[in-house]
């Protein structure tokens, strides 16, 4: 920050120190970004965004702003305005500053020193403005307020125009324009509309009646033009409707609860607390419950989930022993209660305590209780008012219950079975000699005939495998006790050892590599997609925690004389090809396409696909079980039109489809 006049000069003697300071600040946010952002890949990279835009966001809470707008720029560079009252130009008396330099060059000055009004702002881990600013290579802010248009731009943290007056304006508002840094983002600076879209369209719901638009302006992108503006006058409500959008509902409309207290905290400050919940059932057998803490997505759960668990148990329970739906000793878990039930709870406090490991998880105690009341309250009223829905969720929750009880009996029935001498392996696992899980992997393979070619191709001391043949059975359109007893995974289910469901326990998984080995075309996608589905809806863990893979089997084999090769790719096969042929332009090279993993025979299964050495394998990663959840809930549930848009408007992504 060269001073460049000198009153300057005078300014920067007399706050030397602080200075420094300021310097030093984003230049640790530079060192260690990953502190700041969670990772410098494209997680980090799209992190960025949404601080700029919770900015916009916490001044829309204060009531100031209704129109946020996000356009994706020519060079992946990302351009965020508001209509809120323009972050404060005048100078600040600790700093002698414009508050806005001191916004964007201040580490954790964010929007906390504003004062005034409650704050229940979101800023994952207090992180802002100055950390954007820190890892972009330029910033450039203009803000409309008062009658004057100002601007002030940045570079790699640092002040490279100070506020500068561009002219008078009646609008007012705040417009940051940022460009992320390579030498920071070193994967990838390249922008996805659709994580940005998801996350738009989150808070939109999240933020009734706030307006929010993505655009995608840059000419090279395969999103180019596309723009979406999204308003929900319904919030919460809205978000659940649109999560059940491919579901059968089996109550017309979404029941609503909300409610807020003023306490104090432990020092005698009054602090604000919001609790909105809006929840409906559809016919399937899945539960979708997804809570916020200040709009931000907690995926671990938390107090208020557990407040909310804790009062729909309850309160359903209750209304079906007043009304005899419950007979007796019948009673329902938290479960049957939560089976085909989509949930949203936002809640908004002024000190929100994130937990574990990637702060996910909300620890704030008050906050189980302040949901367990004002959700048994409000519930119970909307059951006593509304006795045909009341009826058909307790039907629901009913049937859902003696299910789990069939269920329990066939897994009970199972392991007495096999109680002497642990679970038998199912006949057609070829299992490996090694048994530590850490060493060893499972390939699942299509079909009796890859069964035969993996059998004898692998290597039996680490590598087990389990055919599947025949049609399996699709979990989405399932329930547990069903996919207790199936044939076909049963075998899965009993190999990896690991349980199902509630009962799923990693520590007892018997293969640390599960490897899925389908033929490369679209029964081999079926079968995949299957495969992970049940994996998604029932062994989660398997994928959270990176267990799952893909083999990848190569596409074409290359012949000239003795000597073969393979491609996996068609711009592989050119490229080998023209390698094959570089003493002899002319040379004849044989290029046939596997039809199948059937045809290989077992060496060139182990060679191609098999051997560590020389394989590949594709990690199944999970980035958003929300979005994972409505591609499969598209993707392999009861509707079939949804599914075809979905494959569709995703056409342009076939050709790299990667899960
Ligand atoms: C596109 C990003 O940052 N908008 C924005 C930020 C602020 C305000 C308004 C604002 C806040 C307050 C008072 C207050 C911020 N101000 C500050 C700080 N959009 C975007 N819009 N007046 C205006 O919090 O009291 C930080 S953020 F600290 F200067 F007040």
């Amino acid at each position: 920050m060269a001073p460049n006049d000198e009153r300057d000069e005078l300014r920067v003697d007399e706050y030397g120190a602080e200075n420094i300071q300021v310097l030093e600040g984003l230049e640790a946010v530079r060192k260690r970004p990953g502190m700041y952002i969670g990772s410098t890949g494209e997680q980090g990279l799209h992190h960025l965004v949404y601080e700029i835009v919770d900015n916009a966001i916490d001044e829309a809470l204060a009531g100031h702003c209704d129109h946020i707008e996000v356009e994706i720029l020519e060079g992946d560079v990302i351009r965020v305005t508001d209509n809120g009252r323009g972050i404060p130009i005048g100078i600040q008396p600790q700093t002698g500053k414009p508050a806005l330099e001191v916004v964007y060059t201040v580490l954790h000055a964010g929007g906390k020193f504003g004062g005034g009004g409650y704050k229940v702002s979101g800023g994952l881990h207090g992180v802002g403005a100055s950390v954007v600013n820190a890892l972009s290579e330029w910033v450039e802010v203009e803000v409309c307020t008062d009658g004057r248009r100002v601007m002030m731009a940045f570079r790699r943290g640092e002040v490279t125009k100070k506020l500068t007056e561009l002219g008078s304006t009646d609008r007012h508002g705040t417009t940051v324009t940022f460009k992320p840094d390579p030498e920071i983002f070193r994967d990838t600076t390249v922008y996805n509309y659709d994580t940005l879209l998801t996350r738009m369209r989150e808070q939109a719901f999240l933020n009734a009646g706030l307006r929010i638009t993505l655009t995608d302006s840059r000419s090279d992108s395969p999103t180019a033009g596309e723009s979406q503006s999204m308003c929900y006058e319904g919030g919460v409500a809205s978000f659940v409707e649109y999560l059940n959008t491919n579901k059968t509902v089996v109550h017309p409309t979404p029941i609503y609860v909300s409610g807020e207290v003023k306490e104090k905290n432990p020092h005698g400050v009054e602090e604000m607390k919001y609790v909105e919940i809006a929840l409906q059932y559809n016919d399937g057998y899945n539960e979708t419950l997804i809570s916020f803490a200040n709009n931000i997505h907690t995926p671990d759960g938390g107090t208020h989930e557990a407040g909310f668990k804790a009062a729909l148990t309850r309160v359903l329970n209750a209304y079906g022993k007043k009304y005899n739906i419950l007979k007796d000793e019948e009673k329902l878990s938290g479960e049957d209660t939560r089976e085909g039930l989509c949930a949203i709870v936002s809640v908004k406090l002024e000190e929100p305590q994130f937990e574990g490991q990637t702060k996910s998880k909300l620890g704030n105690t008050e906050m189980r209780t302040l949901v367990d009341n004002i959700l048994s309250d409000k519930l119970e009223t909307y059951l006593e008012e509304n006795p045909a829905v009341a009826r058909t969720i307790l039907d629901k929750a009913l049937s859902a219950s003696r299910a789990r009880e069939a269920a329990r009996k066939a897994r009970e029935s199972i392991r007495r079975k096999t109680a002497l001498g642990g679970a038998a392996m199912p006949d057609k696992l070829r299992d490996c000699n090694i048994n530590d899980p850490e060493l060893t992997e499972i390939y699942i393979v299509e079909g009796d005939s890859a069964g035969g070619s993996a059998t004898q191709g692998r290597d039996s001391a680490f590598q087990a495998i389990l055919p599947l043949w025949g049609k399996m059975l699709n979990v989405e359109k399932a329930r547990a006790d069903k996919v207790y007893g199936n044939d076909k995974l049963q075998p899965v289910i009993t190999a990896l050892g690991a349980g199902i469901g509630d009962e799923f326990d990693l520590s007892k998984l018997r293969y640390h590599k599960v490897i899925i080995m389908a033929d490369a075309d679209v029964d081999g996608a079926h079968i995949r997609t299957l495969l992970l589905t049940f994996f998604f809806r029932f062994m989660r863990p398997l994928i959270e925690q990176g267990y799952v893979y893909a083999a990848v089997p190569p596409l074409y084999k290359l012949t000239r004389g003795k000597n073969t090769r393979v491609a996996y790719s068609d711009p592989e096969r050119d490229r080998i090809s023209a390698e094959m042929r570089a003493d002899n332009p002319n040379a004849r090279v044989e290029i046939s396409r596997y039809k199948g993993l059937g045809e290989m025979n077992p060496e060139e299964l182990w060679e191609t696909t098999m051997d560590p050495r020389t394989r590949t394998l594709k990690r199944i990663q999970l980035d958003d079980a929300i979005r994972a959840d409505a591609v499969f809930n598209v993707l392999m549930g009861e509707k079939v039109e949804p599914r075809k848009d979905f494959i569709e408007s995703r056409a342009r992504y076939a050709v790299n489809l990667d899960y």
